[in-house]
């Protein structure tokens, strides 16, 4: 007779899930006892870091990712990346140790008490099996849960005896659609809508990244003649940044996002929420006269949009019907394309330094990089206040080249970047990855960078450092909220931490010796860290 474990393995065989991402704890060594040699564990040391490490290669690799954690504390660490991977519609499946069946009720050390609640609301489904021989079955349903729209977490609380007990197998195997086909009489609506419309305007989510429909997207706009903008603090790049009705980002805020599309009388949103807002500057959500069109696969997102009339249905089999509802390109092409407000060419760097502190700005930096990345550099991003720059001198060209968390939540871009290099190594692709973040945001899963080293990815990571949470200070000015404490990070050796965990690191404050030892980072067969003084100068937030 085979045991749970046997039944359960050949069950995560069958789905390609042969990498674990962990940290483990004596709840899950019965699981991962005799592990076989045909998977892979991939250990983390904090389990913010397990978690989008697992993020970051399941964006990569587009399919689901196991995640094995120690029990209530490991779910706990993990919890702030569980919301990211969330809300970046991720799936994942994540599993966590449980004590013994026979002692739970007297909940002794390490009960996860409550299991199935705990991670609410950041997953989709979170069960704990009933019977050890439903094991297997409860990670089928699992899959099919995390897979199917919207994409997103899922958790199983497992006991540690119920490996050994025995099962009958195999497991049965199913599938399950991973795309909701739109209603076809509201798609027409849709496309009479946009026909008719004298000046549409599309606002492009990173569910069109996710499901590979850049050539979609650029189908559909040059079909309407319509400019195109990014999603409000869009975590995947939706749509080439250098085509000629690319208009930009939008504004996370009330206001000044429907000042930006004055003009226009009719605004397609397609694969983002509508919308994601931030800091609150009143204002009418759309201009006067303007009607909006929502599609979404999330019936929770197009539910709580503030205004507008939706379509469920997946992003990119949506903007296939769509373009072919609207057949050949309109003549208007030209006049939308001249109204498009073309982004600022990034000037080259000249070597100088800002003049006022003798420190190197973000935005020097990020053009010197840019200068010397490969076209097809992936670039991972949590640099809260320099995120405009970032945009402005590094216009994303290609697909899946522009990673970053859809939460607000700091801690998941620098494991990310960790999964994504290890994905673009599995599948021989070698995109060079390169991770950009702020000094303060390094701090949270900072470990990560320790899997990196051990795995030899060659990521490079660019630690801006000002010495504060700048973007903090900007939202105290716009909040006015002065004397707030904790703002300042003096005194910490970033170079040295990262050394410390295995990777190649050098500060650095000489526009000409970045470029260097960033090109040369993407040579080796380890991480290498730059720290590069910026001046503290805080932006205004908007
Ligand atoms: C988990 C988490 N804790 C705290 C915050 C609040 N927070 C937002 S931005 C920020 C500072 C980021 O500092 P840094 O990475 O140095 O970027 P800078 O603003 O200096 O560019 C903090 C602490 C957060 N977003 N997430
Ligand atoms: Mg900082």
């Amino acid at each position: 007779m085979q045991s749970v474990r046997d039944v359960t393995f050949q069950l995560l065989r069958e789905f390609g899930l042969t990498t674990i991402f962990g940290n483990v704890g004596s709840t899950e060594e019965t699981f991962l006892k005799n592990f076989p040699s045909d998977f892979r564990y991939v250990l983390a040391l904090q389990e913010a870091s397990v978690i989008a490490i697992a993020d970051g290669f399941a964006q990569s690799t587009g399919r689901p990712a196991l995640v094995n954690v120690h029990t209530g504390a490991g779910l706990g660490n993990a919890m702030g990346n569980l919301l990211t991977a969330s809300l970046n519609k991720t799936p994942l499946i994540v599993t966590a140790g449980q004590q013994t069946r026979e002692m739970l009720l007297m909940e002794p050390w390490l009960t996860n008490v409550d299991a199935t609640m705990f991670p609410r609301p950041w997953v989709k489904w979170a069960y704990e099996p009933v019977r050890a021989e439903d094991v297997p079955a409860a990670f089928m349903r699992a899959i099919a849960t995390a897979l199917q729209p919207p994409a997103g977490p899922v958790f199983l609380s497992l006991p540690l005896d119920d490996w050994e007990k025995p099962c009958v197998g195999p497991a049965v195997v199913r599938t399950v659609s991973r795309r909701i086909g739109p209603d076809n009489a509201r798609l027409a609506e849709f496309a009479k809508a946009l026909t008719e419309a004298s000046s549409p305007v599309l606002i492009y989510g990173a569910a069109i990244d996710r499901g590979k429909g850049w050539s979609e997207a650029i189908a559909l706009a040059e079909a309407l003649g319509a400019p195109v903008w990014a999603a409000p603090a869009c975590e995947r790049a939706p749509f080439p940044e250098n085509h000629p009705l690319y208009s930009g980002g939008l504004p996370f805020a009330i206001g000044p996002l429907s000042k930006k599309l004055e003009g226009h009388d009719v605004a397609l949103v397609v694969g983002a929420p509508v919308f994601r807002y931030y800091p609150h500057v009143p204002g009418p959500y759309l201009p006067e006269g303007m009607r909006l069109l929502h599609i979404s696969d999330d019936a929770a997102e197009t539910a709580r949009a503030p205004v507008g009339d939706s379509l469920l249905g997946d992003a990119v089999l949506s903007l296939a019907a769509l373009a072919k509802l609207l057949g050949e390109p309109k003549q208007k092409t030209d006049k939308a394309r001249e109204k498009v407000t073309h982004r600022v060419a990034s000037s080259p760097s000249n070597g100088a330094k800002a003049k006022n502190d003798g420190l190197l700005t973000a935005e020097q930096v990020f053009t010197a990089l840019s200068e010397i990345r490969p076209p097809n550099a992936i670039l991972v991003e949590e640099s809260p206040s320099n995120l405009a720059d970032l945009h402005k001198c590094w216009p994303i060209t290609e697909p899946a080249s522009f990673f970053t968390f859809a939460s607000g939540g700091l801690g998941w871009s620098l494991p990310a970047s960790v999964g994504i290099a290890l994905a673009e190594r599995d599948a021989g692709r070698d995109r060079p990855v390169i991770m950009i973040i702020g000094d303060g945001a390094f701090q949270y899963s900072v470990q990560s960078i320790w899997t990196a080293a051990q795995f030899r990815l060659p990521i490079l990571i660019v630690v801006l450092r000002n010495g504060e949470y700048c973007i903090l200070k900007s939202l105290a000015a716009f909040q006015e909220t002065p004397g707030v404490p904790g703002l300042d990070l003096p005194d910490i050796d970033i170079v040295s931490l990262a050394k410390g965990y295995g990777c190649d690191a050098v500060r650095l404050d000489d526009l000409e010796a970045i470029k260097r030892a960033a090109a040369e980072a993407w040579t080796k067969s380890k991480p290498t860290l730059l720290e590069i003084p910026i001046s503290p100068e805080v932006p205004p937030l908007l």
